[in-house]
Parts: C-alpha cells; sequence; structure tokens
C-alpha cells in the first residue's frame, strides 16, 4: 500500500485568480497552462493499519501546521471515496523552493492525488484525478493530464475538471523561470483569490475571457508564437491590475520583477521573441521558443538581481514512479 508519484507544476497562460465555490475551489474562469519539467514534486504514500495517526513530512524543509491541515483534509477525501480509514505516511520533496510564484501547492496535490489512490489500489480516470486535485488546490488539477492543458471551469464538482489541449511534444515551447525572490510569499493564493470580488476590474477581466480562450486556442493550432506571447503577457497583467485593485490591495512585484518586464520589451525589440508572465510572487517567467534560450540566459547573466534560473520545457502530467522517497 504504497505507492510515489511525481507531478510537474504548470505556469498559466490564461490564469485562474477568484473562486465561484470556496470550498469545492470551482473557479471564476476557464484558465490554460503548460507543465513544467523541472519545477515538480515527488511524494510517497503508505497506508497502513501500523499507523495510528497521519505522518506528513517535507524533505528539505518543513511544513507549517496550515499545509498539514490541508494535506490531511486531502487525504479525507481519498480515504472517503476509497471507502478505507487506514492512516498514512506521507513524504514529499520538491525540486524547487516553495512559495515563490513556482506553485508548489499545484504540483504537490497532483502527485499527493495520484499516489494515494494508487497506494489504495483504486484506478480512476484522468478525469476524476483532475478533480479531486482540485479540491486541494485548483491549479492542480493542470498538472495532471499531458503537456498544454485546459481547466474547464464548470458549475458543479464533477464539470470543473483538467483535460490535455495537446500532449508535451505538440510544441517545443519553454519557460525560463527567473527568481528574483526566494523567500515564502506574504499572502497566499487562497487567502489573496478571497477579495477577489472588491476589485472593480474583475467583471470586466472575466467578461473577455472566452475570447482569450478562443484566440489561445488559434495560436495553438496555428503555433502562432507572437499571437500566444502577446495574449499571455496580457492576461498576466489583467490578472495583476485585478489583484492591485482589490481592497486590501495585492502587489506580488517587486523592482527586480519590474525591471525585466521591462528589459523583455527591449529584447523583444533586439530580435529575441520572449514573453513574460507573473504568478501570486515576484519571480517572473519568460515563455520562448527553443532557438531564443541561449539568447535569454546570455542576458540573464547581466541582471545583478537574478538569484537563480530554471530552464523548463513541457513535460507530462503527474504519473507513477517506482522509486520511493522511504
Ligand atoms: C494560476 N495562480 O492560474 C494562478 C495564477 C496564481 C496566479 O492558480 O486557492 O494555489 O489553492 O485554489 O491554485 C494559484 O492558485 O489557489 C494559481 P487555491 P492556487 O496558476
Amino acid at each position: 500500500m504504497k505507492k510515489t508519484a511525481v507531478a510537474p507544476s504548470n505556469i498559466a497562460f490564461i490564469k485562474y485568480w477568484g473562486k465561484a465555490d470556496d470550498v469545492l475551489r470551482l473557479p471564476l474562469n476557464s484558465s490554460l497552462s503548460m507543465n513544467l519539467s523541472n519545477t515538480s514534486t515527488v511524494t510517497t504514500i503508505e497506508f497502513s493499519s501500523a499507523y495510528k495517526k497521519d505522518d506528513i513530512s517535507l524533505l528539505d524543509g518543513t511544513f507549517s501546521s496550515h499545509e498539514i491541515a490541508r494535506v490531511i483534509l486531502g487525504l479525507n477525501r481519498i480515504r472517503k471515496r476509497a471507502d478505507v480509514r487506514l492512516r498514512a505516511r506521507v513524504m514529499t520533496k520538491n525540486t524547487f523552493p516553495k512559495g515563490t510564484g513556482a506553485a508548489a501547492s499545484a504540483s504537490g496535490f497532483a502527485a499527493l492525488t495520484v499516489a494515494g489512490f494508487a497506494a489504495l489500489g483504486l484506478t480512476l480516470s484522468e478525469k476524476e484525478l483532475t478533480i479531486f486535485a482540485r479540491m486541494g488546490s485548483g491549479s492542480a488539477c493542470r498538472s495532471i493530464p499531458d503537456g498544454y492543458v485546459f481547466w474547464e471551469k464548470g458549475n458543479s464538482s464533477d464539470t470543473s475538471f483538467a483535460y490535455s489541449l495537446y500532449p508535451h511534444t505538440y510544441w517545443n515551447l519553454y519557460d525560463v523561470l527567473v527568481i528574483v525572490d526566494d523567500g515564502m510569499k506574504k499572502i497566499s493564493s487562497t487567502k489573496g483569490q478571497e477579495a477577489v470580488h472588491t476589485s472593480p476590474l474583475l467583471e470586466k477581466r472575466l467578461s473577455g475571457i472566452p475570447e482569450k480562450i478562443n484566440r489561445t486556442k488559434k495560436a495553438f493550432q496555428e503555433k502562432n508564437f507572437p499571437l500566444l506571447g502577446e495574449i499571455i503577457e496580457d492576461d498576466c497583467l489583467s490578472m495583476h491590475h485585478v489583484m492591485q485593485t482589490q481592497t486590501p490591495p495585492l502587489f506580488y512585484w517587486n523592482e527586480a520583477t519590474k525591471k525585466i518586464i521591462k528589459k523583455v520589451r527591449m529584447w523583444r525589440y533586439e530580435g529575441i521573441h520572449v514573453y513574460f508572465t507573473i504568478d501570486a510572487g515576484p519571480n517572473v517567467h519568460l515563455i520562448c521558443e527553443k532557438p531564443f534560450v541561449d539568447a535569454i540566459k546570455k542576458k540573464l547573466a547581466d541582471v545583478e538581481e537574478v538569484k537563480n534560473i530554471i530552464v523548463n520545457t513541457s513535460t507530462p502530467g503527474a504519473h507513477l514512479i517506482d522509486e520511493h522517497l522511504f
């Protein structure tokens, strides 16, 4: 009854910000993302009658009591579905620092869901796995299918799920993740979203999403990178404008974030085809096609605020592996 899963984090091109249902984590809008190859989570779960309580640990770090409680809620959903009461030992390892906007909750709940059901011998459809991952953390549902993933917002738990729009091999896109701050983020995505309705820009953002999704699908169909890049930047700014106009306002950017945004625009004038996107943190994701990765790395080497760079390609979704963490 021990299984291990690895799950990628993902970067959204069309972002999820705001819930229609806080408990089920139903989003206010559909979103679209790419799985990331080098920012992943590995989780081993063992259910056993020898365990008297759930034991949750993080290799190379510590979980807060709030995070442990959230994982136990996830285990409870898995146990309920499988109709068992066994307690579990859960060990997790991230390949990237948590709380950096690199979405550890996405890869974490995707890995927990896939390993958890497998450890109990239950084979769920991919769709149902995404629904369980979503209840742990919304964006986690996008880390289960392969490659480029669409999360249909739906209007109930059963209709809000994720599926692969294109496999990771379809388009050789890169995400050069630029770490400018590796500390914990001050306000979690869950907390930050609670005040989304106070932004006067929310309705405007939501009304434009269906058309944006259509244009993104067209960009994918044509592999039209400039069109995709424009949408990526537009939706990032639209989400951050909502965040910044909430009460209280949320500012995730720092000076280095703004500096890189400006540089990206300059680099484009110089012929480097690169676009930026930013999640709920100060770090910047630079999206490009393969021929420009080296030029971007060279440019970043001259930016003193850059602490680390993680180069990601698109990758398969969460899956089981044979090597256990304990
Ligand atoms: C996204 N984010 O679409 C957006 C962009 C952050 C900014 O999904 O409350 O951690 O756990 O459902 O999934 C982060 O939100 O929030 C997120 P919860 P989650 O990637």
